[in-house]
């Protein structure tokens, strides 16, 4: 029985030492330590030995037992570490190496010019309002002496809703809601960027939605060359100081007298090129002094108050002053367009 027991243990050792996996090992252990294995069977024999005899052997199996579930229990301890060994190899990470790039959006060209727009009329005192883009026959049109029967107020040019509702075709009715808000009592300086709505087909310089910046300044004594100042102002910190401006005589029912303005062509210095078509000037925006008109309707005494106002097309600002050579590209979002200018 002796021999029987330091057998098994051998043999048990010797699969121990050979498992290669806790699964392994679990055989083993069911295999000799088991209720049906050969120790348990070797203790169920002891009754028939000796009464001397029956400690030693029971004590020998009891250390056998004990010497098979130890070694089992080491080997189980070294599996695992070997097993955290390798899954730590495997899934080391390299804190090291650089990350992958991630590509970041920026903000849209146009939303840059805007803003940078707003910021320079902030500077000389004007303040921004924002207004509804569904508005009625009234402030669009009625309110800036574009009476009915006016050629502009064309069914074929404007997006209308009802017979009058419509998109505003341009952001003046945001101007003449607030000098009706400010009830003739004290001066207007704002500007008022956002979107407008026109029936136009759209090609390189046209689209059917863009965006409008209007200014307006209502006081007392406000005068034609208040207007040249604050837009020289304005095109000097835009385009550089080495840019003049000029105005020339226009027309807009909502001013009287109105004007162009130009700024010199840069590219050619004025002598004269394509992109200002030989003239060496670039138009760039309208303006011109408030038709007494759209003061009085507004609820300011046009004997008592006056002033300037003007509107530009930032899509144009920022085609001339970043060479994009058609308007589309600022609505159809192309990636590699929109981009080019994260850093502009
Ligand atoms: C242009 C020209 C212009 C105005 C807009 C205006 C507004 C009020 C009263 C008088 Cl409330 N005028 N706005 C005046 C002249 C020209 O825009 O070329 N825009 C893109």
């Amino acid at each position: 029985m002796r021999e029987r027991l330091e057998e098994l243990k051998a043999e048990a050792l010797e699969k121990v030492e050979k498992a290669y996996s806790p699964s392994d090992l679990q055989d083993v252990k069911v295999a000799y330590l088991g209720k049906k294995g050969p120790i348990t069977e070797v203790l169920r024999g002891m009754g028939k030995l000796s009464q001397e005899e029956r400690p030693i052997i029971g004590e020998l199996a009891n250390t056998v037992r004990e010497a098979i579930t130890e070694a089992i229990e080491t080997k189980k301890n070294t599996l695992e570490a070997i097993e955290l060994e390798r899954k730590l190899q495997e899934e080391a990470i390299d804190v090291t190496l650089p990350g992958r790039p991630v590509s970041v959006g920026g903000p849209h060209l146009l939303t840059k010019i805007v803003e940078e727009i707003e910021d320079l009329f902030i500077g000389m005192g004007f303040e921004i309002r924002e207004g509804p883009e569904v508005e009625t026959d009234y402030y669009n049109f009625e309110a800036l002496n574009l009476p009915k029967g006016h050629p502009a107020r064309d069914m074929q040019d404007s997006f209308y809703i009802t017979e009058d509702l419509l998109l505003r075709t341009h952001t003046s009715p945001v101007q003449a809601r607030t000098m009706e808000e400010y009830k003739g009592s004290r001066p207007v300086k704002m500007i008022c960027p956002g979107k407008v709505y026109r029936r136009d087909t759209d090609d390189a310089t046209h689209s059917h939605q863009f965006t409008q910046i209007e200014g307006l300044y209502v006081d007392k004594n406000v005068r034609m060359s208040d207007l040249k100042g604050v837009l020289n102002h304005f095109a000097k910190q835009l385009f550089g100081e080495d840019r003049e401006i000029r105005l020339r005589p226009s027309f807009f029912p909502f001013t009287e007298p109105s004007v162009e303005m130009d700024i010199s062509c840069k590219v050619c210095g004025g002598d004269g090129c394509s992109v200002c078509k030989g003239t060496g000037w670039i138009e760039i925006l309208g303006g011109g002094m408030v038709h007494p008109n759209v003061l009085e309707m507004a609820g300011y005494d046009p004997k008592v108050y006056n002033g300037f106002a003007f509107g530009m097309g930032p899509e144009r600002i920022a085609m001339l002053k970043y060479g994009v050579d058609d308007i589309r590209h600022f609505y159809t979002n192309d990636v590699r367009f929109l981009s080019q200018y994260h850093n502009a």
